[in-house]
């Protein structure tokens, strides 16, 4: 019985002495934080947008390629992601998103991608132009413009900021235009303006896709002699409107991988003009303050 006793006792003894080393010295505080997988500290949350967009599928697909059983995506808007990772940025709060370039989230904060070693999120991604079947020879016009139109994720990005400080799109791509004379006029030349016609665009509110069709639009318009009807919808009814001739034309087809779904139901109903725009991107971001750096992490860290 003594024998017990004493050894329950300097077990005990060993016990505390061992606790008082772990935690010598340290901020407990952030001892605890530190213990806390990226996991727990965002919830087991990915921030995403709206259902229909391409890099929603992606995420759902990454979440199983790379084995996050425990993981969510959250479905939003663009608008509500933003706003989540602005509040996050603000409190210094840990915080998982969808995010893609061009987008000016990556100039307004100190942003990283989260490395995709098994390539979920694709590798030269593209920005289409589809047109529909027939608007070459009704519209032939806007359809040559249409396929002039090549631009730089650069000059997107002065549209998207000028609208994220407060600039209508309206406002921001006519002013773009402007002091873009020269683009605008490799886009255009040869082209004689019409009279009493009329195009329709159809668009998805991402602030990259809000920027291109404003700018599209005002060339249509002011340049060419169009009435433009510029038509914020889903991505699927995007893709059936352009399929089914609904829509005349989108400048927000994200190829090959982003819209694949869309392009291999409607690739036989649409025609693609090609690459508006080389180099984009799509996956998963999060602030740099956060000690991860690949999607592998999520799991183990
Ligand atoms: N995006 C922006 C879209 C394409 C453009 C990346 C959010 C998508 O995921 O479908």
């Amino acid at each position: 019985m003594k024998r017990t006793k004493l050894l329950t006792l300097l077990s005990l003894a060993t016990v505390l002495v061992l606790s008082a080393c772990s935690s010598g010295g340290g901020d407990s505080t952030g001892d605890q934080a530190a213990a806390k997988t990226v996991g727990e500290q965002v919830n087991y949350e990915i921030i995403g947008i709206d259902p229909g967009a391409g890099i929603m599928k992606s995420t759902t697909k990454a979440i199983e390629d790379y084995g996050l059983t425990d993981w969510t995506l959250i479905e939003g808007s663009g608008a509500a992601m933003t706003a989540t990772l602005d509040k996050a940025i603000k409190k210094e709060e840990p915080i998982i998103i969808t995010g893609w370039t061009p987008h000016w989230m990556f100039n307004k904060y100190d942003l990283k991608y989260l490395e995709d070693p098994k390539k979920t999120f694709g590798e030269a991604e593209e920005i289409h132009t589809l047109a529909r079947k027939g608007l070459k020879d009704d519209h032939p016009e806007a359809y040559q413009f249409l396929q002039n139109f090549k631009w730089t994720s650069e000059e997107m990005g002065e549209i998207m900021t000028a609208i994220q400080d407060n600039k209508s799109p309206v406002d921001a791509a006519k002013e773009w235009a402007e002091n873009n004379p020269d683009r605008v006029n490799e886009w255009i030349e040869g082209i004689e303006p019409v009279e009493n016609k009329e195009i329709k665009l159809g668009y998805v509110a991402w602030d990259s896709e809000i920027a291109s069709t404003h700018l599209v639009m005002y060339i249509l318009e002011e340049k060419l002699g169009y009435t433009v009807t510029a038509m914020q919808v889903e991505a699927g009814p995007m893709w059936t409107g352009v399929a089914n001739g609904d829509v005349d034309a989108t400048v927000a087809a994200w190829l090959p991988l982003t819209h694949a779904d869309y392009w291999n139901e409607f690739k036989d109903q649409v025609e693609d003009l090609g690459a508006n725009m080389e180099g984009v991107k799509t996956g998963l971001v999060v602030p740099s303050y956060m000690d991860i750096n690949s999607i592998e992490d999520l799991k183990t860290k």
